[in-house]
């Protein structure tokens, strides 16, 4: 469920008229020049699924990029969408630092931009009309709570080894965050080995093997995401111990393969991190092109789900 259901209480963004000096198209239909970070998860999978879609409805005539998951990528579309004057630009920014310089371009061109997914860590936040997604640092809580709450009669040290997201990405600074600042409370909690899994089922699989290796101790798995999750489970039963069981896992999307997961137990907790941006997006490209004023920041909502909630919702689950 999607809805604008943050409209913090900074100040509004103020949004100067379409910066593409007439559409690209040469007629009154928007262009928007949309770069996307790669193809790394299923999240990713149906974000893309959810832009495209949308624009299609919208009437939004879509110049879609794929980064590859590499920020050099994302620089050289957005300084293409300035060449092809497009009205409006948005991205989701693989790492969360670097884009001052690309983004004063946009702006001088008077390119409005939408950040949508994951946030830039610019302290000028004029470079950008407004933030569409998650708060990481929310689902990283809610892991937490979660953890805290499953092993709250456990006497002895809980140890938890932690796949993150790529590294640099807001949702993997964000959701590291928030899970410490409530695991922290109690000292039984103890993160015993953390690395970066980059958001893939490969590479979660290839780091829960190492670290299965180094720790026979290991209580729980905080994933980032479910993709790394699902690597993570082929990696236990290779190692002939029981996900779910002997290893609880809590992760962090709640993408289809990951639900699955939870509904046949190998998976306890899921945090749900909503892909299904396009129709907001869409809403808020055409308010900015227009100049309307647009919230500086809007947070999709989302829940979490346990094993019973995953049965019940796979039916009717739209990703
Ligand atoms: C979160 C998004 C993350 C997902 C991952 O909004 O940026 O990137 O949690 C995806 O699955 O790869």
């Amino acid at each position: 469920m999607l809805v604008l259901a943050g409209v913090t209480a900074m100040a509004m963004a103020s949004c100067g008229g379409g910066g593409g000096g007439g559409t690209a198209a040469g007629d009154d239909k928007i262009t928007m020049g949309f770069s996307q970070v790669g193809a790394e998860s299923g999240w990713r999978t149906a974000n893309t699924k959810s832009v495209q879609e949308s624009a299609k409805a919208a009437g939004i005539e879509l110049k879609f990029s794929d980064a590859q998951q590499k920020q050099e990528n994302q620089i050289k579309a957005i300084r293409s969408f300035i060449q092809q004057r497009v009205d409006v630009i948005a991205f989701s920014p693989v790492v969360e630092s670097g884009w001052d310089t690309v983004l004063k371009e946009a702006k001088n061109a008077k390119i409005p931009v939408i950040l949508t997914d994951r946030a830039v860590d610019s302290p000028d936040t004029s470079l950008y009309k407004t933030f569409l997604g998650s708060d990481f640092v929310e689902e990283g809580r809610k892991a937490g709570k979660w953890l805290v709450e499953e092993f709250k009669d456990a006497t002895g040290t809980v140890n938890i080894v932690e796949l993150q997201g790529t590294t640099g990405s807001a949702p993997a600074n964000d959701r590291k965050a928030g899970f410490a600042e409530v695991i922290q409370a109690d000292p039984k909690f103890k993160v015993i080995a953390s690395q970066t899994g980059d958001f893939t089922r490969a590479k979660g699989k290839e780091v829960m093997e190492a670290f299965l290796k180094a720790h026979p101790d290991i209580d729980v798995l905080y994933a980032h995401n479910d993709d790394m999750a699902l690597g993570a489970i082929e990696a236990i039963e290779g190692a002939g111990k029981t996900p779910g069981k002997d290893i609880k896992i809590v992760s962090v999307d709640a993408v289809k393969d990951g639900m699955q997961a939870l509904a046949d137990g190998k998976i306890n907790f899921i945090v749900e991190c909503s892909p299904l941006l396009g129709p907001q997006l869409m809403d808020l490209a055409k308010k900015v092109v227009k100049g309307e004023q647009v919230p500086a920041r809007v947070v999709t909502e989302e829940t979490t789900f346990t094993q019973e909630q995953a049965k019940q919702a796979l039916p009717s689950r739209q990703y």
